[in-house]
């Protein structure tokens, strides 16, 4: 009798553990199978998405980049960077928001001729090269070298200052006051975006200081500018150069796009010809500025 009710009950346990691993066994191939519809969905529209972009006339770059700002077209400096050196040179182009991260895994990037190319700075190398423009090419090698400095101190430099604030010092906060119809995820994904970025400033050394020391060197940065540009139109005189285009990427996000930052005070007050640089840069490559934020101001 004892037995029996012992092999009674093992055998209920059996077909339990039986039914879990069946269970588990189905779950598991719907996961997988919902995962690889998935994959399958994001390659087609990848594939689309390239047909469409290889289908543009000869020699239009396809400029990918963030969906426009509130203040200022991007609210990247990079893309801005990018953007403001085609129209600095006339290349055509056209703007591509559905994939803003490029190859390399950053944003901006562009596709030319069904090539794709990554990094702002790469990109106007080659399109240097194709289209014959060098917005530089009156200058001494002497000169050439100063903008190469002040554009590399804004790029490497300053803009670990700016990466700090923004992400690690407000915690991403403020990209709700300077970007529109950020994806709801965004939220969610926040302390993990926090992380990566302060990770990443911490592996490039900036994000090892102290805040105050970080402002101080940005404020340094800035003054360094300041004094370099003094009254003149642009960084090397009366023409923008290339460099203008990465230095003006910088600044007018530390302008326009920190809210309450000292950055704001400081280019509003005693870096004021920061600010008149931008108007400046503004007013001469982007005579459709407020048609170019979101929303538009028309
Ligand atoms: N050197 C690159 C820098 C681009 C870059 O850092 N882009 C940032 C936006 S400001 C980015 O995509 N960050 C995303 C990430 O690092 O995951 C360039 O000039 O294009």
């Amino acid at each position: 009798m004892k037995h029996a009710a012992i092999d009674c009950l093992s055998s209920f346990q059996n077909s339990l553990s039986l039914n879990r691993s069946k269970h588990l066994l189905i779950l598991g191939t719907g996961i997988a199978g919902l995962y690889l519809v998935g994959q399958i969905y994001v390659s087609y529209k990848k594939a689309q998405r390239r047909k469409k972009w290889a289908s543009v006339e000869k020699n239009m770059v396809i400029l990918h980049q963030f969906e426009r700002g509130k203040f200022t077209p991007n609210v990247s400096p990079f893309p801005l960077k990018l953007e403001t050196y085609l129209r600095m040179t006339g290349i055509p182009y056209e703007n591509e928001f559905e994939e803003p991260m490029g190859p390399k895994g950053k944003t901006p990037w562009i596709t030319l001729n069904g090539d794709e190319i990554a990094d702002s700075q790469l990109c106007m190398e080659l399109l240097a090269r194709k289209f014959h423009k060098d917005c530089s090419s009156h200058l001494s090698p002497e000169e050439q070298a100063i903008a190469r400095s002040f554009h590399i101190m804004a790029e490497e430099h300053l803009y670990w200052g700016l990466l700090l604030w923004r992400w690690v010092y407000t915690k991403g906060r403020t990209l709700w006051q300077v970007q529109c119809n950020l994806p709801k995820s965004l939220s969610l994904m926040l302390p993990l975006v926090v992380k990566k970025l302060k990770g990443q400033a911490q592996g490039q050394g900036m994000g090892l200081h102290t805040e105050a020391e970080v402002i101080e060197m940005s404020v340094k940065d800035l003054r360094a500018i300041s004094s370099f540009l003094g009254t003149k139109q642009f960084l090397m005189g009366d023409k923008a150069i290339e460099a203008d285009c990465a230095v003006f990427g910088i600044l007018s996000q530390l302008l326009w796009n920190c809210p309450g930052s000292p950055f704001e005070q400081l280019l509003n007050g005693e870096f004021n010809n920061l600010k008149a640089y931008c108007e400046r840069m503004k007013d001469t490559f982007w005579p459709d500025w407020d048609r170019c934020l979101n929303p538009a101001r028309i």
